[in-house]
């Protein structure tokens, strides 16, 4: 049934017609008055059929809101819409104009600058889009900012992160586990690639564990919008789900299983009330192949190439490191799709880098948010991380990003982390990478199949970065398996590895679970659910009386060090000293201007005693040191030298006095 705009293209072809017929008349009346009702009638049903131009019409506003005195002015608006055509965009209300208008070639999408004047109220600021064949409102608002003080703080050495995968962590709110027009499959606690049921309000109900935990900073994997569908194939690996949030299909919405941005603010300023800072997961490099982008990009250079067509990342990783790589390989790197299912985003596409900044800026302004971890961050070129970090610090000063190096050779990570330039002449300034090489030393010493001297031949690396403190130290993470699941593992073995974390140099990172000893192989098999969190739990592990005796030692310990960490400044900012290191044992000192803390790692199954050189710290003779954590007895210093007793499968903490 045609419709208005599809008649107004009937009269317009009417009269182009009349116009060919005129001209035609001239030669031969009676044979061009009949060509040229043939050519009529053609012409208009070409016309009819295609219906190149009806009314605009506008779907979706990136970003839907912003804010007056932002240090982006203009913002930079990403309108999806139909027949946009030769279309003119104009602010409808004092406080904003338009300019710097661009239309794409199919006449689905426009970019649209709008300034905001500095005395523009917060409310709302619809623009409207208008061609020949009608008119269209882009609905955009001007938001209240947040109170700097209590948001936006960033993440230092005083903090200690929390990953959680919240689809996997509680369930606070059933009446999200199963949205409109997802399959029953899609949800299905059996199914370890399905939903679970986790969400924000689950997380908002447990703040207080994290707080007895004593970690200061909950990291959440993606709540990005993802699609609400099952993949179904032949593998093993089907039917699944996109639970984890790495296959966003809207960079500007909050995954509805999880909640809306509503419970996400309040998840994040009840969180700051408690002394609990929130980081984003963010992933800038690719979006999931169900995004509308695919079949319908806005520029045909948005991502690196299409659905049909791109090439695979090969991960030839050292590439991006290497001043000799040559550039096909660099290039792959960059541009290979993560895999088919994860287009890669084009960040050299000046219109795509400018969407990404301003879409990292609008979550944090949004939710209040002190840090973003930043996913697969060598796959994006060097200069789009140093252009998405300095327009974060523009506007936030004390905003933290740390990007996944996911790298075994601190050559690489060390690359990657801002603060100095590297051969190309450029300074990420990127605030913290995870500290992967030191983290692989640390499961395989701990799990005996490095000597134990290798963590300090690890550690001399910290040469390569600018500031190794600022580098994060991750206890584990969501993509490796859990330490008890390791070949020769052990609970004392684990807790050896978490008393290392927490107590050397950086930003600890533990991940959820460990801390009750949790286990699991690769992904999926680590991204259990928390006990206790989730209905029809028998027993909660968010209390002591729900825990196993095994989960309890754990907990009591992490929660030990974590407060030795906490009551202690020098294993939070000192410097670390070594002391001692043999293929049993690594003794290091953490001292500032007013404090010394040894910490001694024996992993032998028998007492150790150790001659550790104070001298060399300058401590004086007749210091004691006195036990803090794990250890019996205090000793003292003699003609230079102390002699502590470690006990076997330990680590032990004492302070200089
Ligand atoms: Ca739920
Ligand atoms: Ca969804
Ligand atoms: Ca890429």
């Amino acid at each position: 049934m045609p419709n208005l705009e599809s008649l107004r293209g009937l009269s317009n072809c009417q009269a182009k017609v009349d116009v060919s017929m005129r001209l035609l008349v001239k030669s031969d009346h009676l044979v061009n008055k009949a060509f040229g009702f043939v050519l009529c009638v053609l012409a208009c049903v070409v016309a009819a059929g295609a219906a190149p131009q009806g009314s605009p019409s506008v779907a979706k506003v990136e970003p839907p809101s912003w804010w007056s005195r932002h240090t982006i002015n203009p913002v930079r608006l990403l309108v999806r819409g139909r027949n946009l055509q030769g279309a003119r965009v104009r602010a409808t209300r004092a406080g904003t104009a338009v300019s710097n208008v661009i239309i794409n070639k199919h006449g689905s999408y426009a970019f649209v600058d709008v300034n905001i004047h500095s005395s523009a109220r917060p409310g709302s600021y619809p623009l409207v889009v208008e061609t020949r064949q009608g008119v269209a409102t882009i609905p955009f608002a001007i938001e209240l900012p947040l109170d700097r003080q209590r948001n936006f703080q960033g993440i230092t050495t005083n903090d200690v992160i929390y990953l959680i995968m919240p689809d996997r962590f509680a369930d606070g709110d059933q009446s999200n586990n199963a949205p409109p027009g997802a399959p029953a499959l899609a949800y299905d606690r059996k199914n370890p690639r399905a939903y679970h049921g986790g969400d924000f309000r689950g997380i908002i109900n447990h703040l207080q564990y994290f707080k007895e935990l004593g970690v200061t900073a909950l990291w959440l994997t993606p709540w990005y919008d993802n699609w609400n569908g099952v993949n179904a194939c032949d593998k093993s690996w089907c039917p699944n789900t996109y639970y984890h949030g790495y296959h966003a299909i809207d960079y500007y919405a909050v995954e509805d299983r999880f909640g809306d941005v509503a419970t996400l603010r309040e998840l994040v300023s009840k969180g700051h009330r408690l002394g609990l800072k929130v980081i984003q997961d963010q992933v800038a490099n690719h979006v999931g192949s169900q995004h509308p982008w695919i079949q319908n990009p806005p520029l045909a250079d948005w991502f690196h190439g299409t659905i049909e067509r791109h090439s695979l990342n090969k991960f030839q990783n050292s590439t991006l490191l290497s001043p000799n790589a040559n550039h096909l390989e660099v290039r792959n790197t960059l541009d290979g799709w993560f895999n088919d299912d994860l287009p890669d985003m084009n960040q050299e596409q000046p219109e795509v880098a400018r969407y990404e900044i301003q879409n990292a800026l609008w979550w944090v302004g949004m939710t209040g948010i002190d840090g973003i971890r930043q996913d697969t961050i060598q796959y994006m070129p060097r200069a789009f991380i140093r252009q998405l970090s300095d327009s974060l610090h523009r506007q936030y000063p004390k905003m933290w990003m740390v990007g996944e190096v996911f790298e075994r050779d601190a050559a690489q990570t060390a690359f990657f982390i801002g603060g100095h330039v590297g051969w190309d002449g450029l300074d990420t300034k990127l605030d913290s990478v995870f500290d992967f090489p030191l983290w692989n030393t640390s499961l395989l010493a701990f799990t005996n199949k490095l000597p134990m001297r290798d963590l300090r031949d690890q550690l001399k690396y910290d040469a390569l970065y600018p500031d190794a403190s600022k580098v994060t130290m991750l206890l584990n993470n969501h993509d490796t398996p859990r330490f008890l699941s390791l070949e020769g593992a052990s609970i004392e073995r684990a807790m050896m590895h978490a008393a290392f974390t927490i107590s050397v140099r950086g930003i600890p990172q533990l991940y959820y679970g460990e801390e009750i000893a949790m286990e699991g192989k690769e992904d999926p098999d680590n991204r259990r659910d928390f006990p206790g969190g989730f209905p029809g739990d028998t027993r909660s592990a968010f209390n002591a009386r729900g825990r196993t005796a095994t989960e309890q030692r754990m907990f009591e310990w992490t929660r030990a060090w974590l407060r030795l960490r906490a009551e202690q400044a020098a294993i939070r900012n000192g410097r670390l000293i070594d002391l001692f290191y043999d293929d049993d044992s690594y003794v290091f000192a953490r001292q500032d201007k007013s404090e010394t803390v040894i910490i001694a790692f024996n992993r032998g199954a028998q007492e150790k005693k150790i001659s550790i050189p104070l001298k060399a710290i300058s401590v004086r003779d007749g210091s004691e040191l006195v036990p803090l954590l794990g250890a019996a007895g205090s000793s003292q210093a003699v003609s230079g030298n102390a002699t502590l007793l470690i006990p076997p499968r330990s680590a032990v903490a004492f302070e200089v006095r």
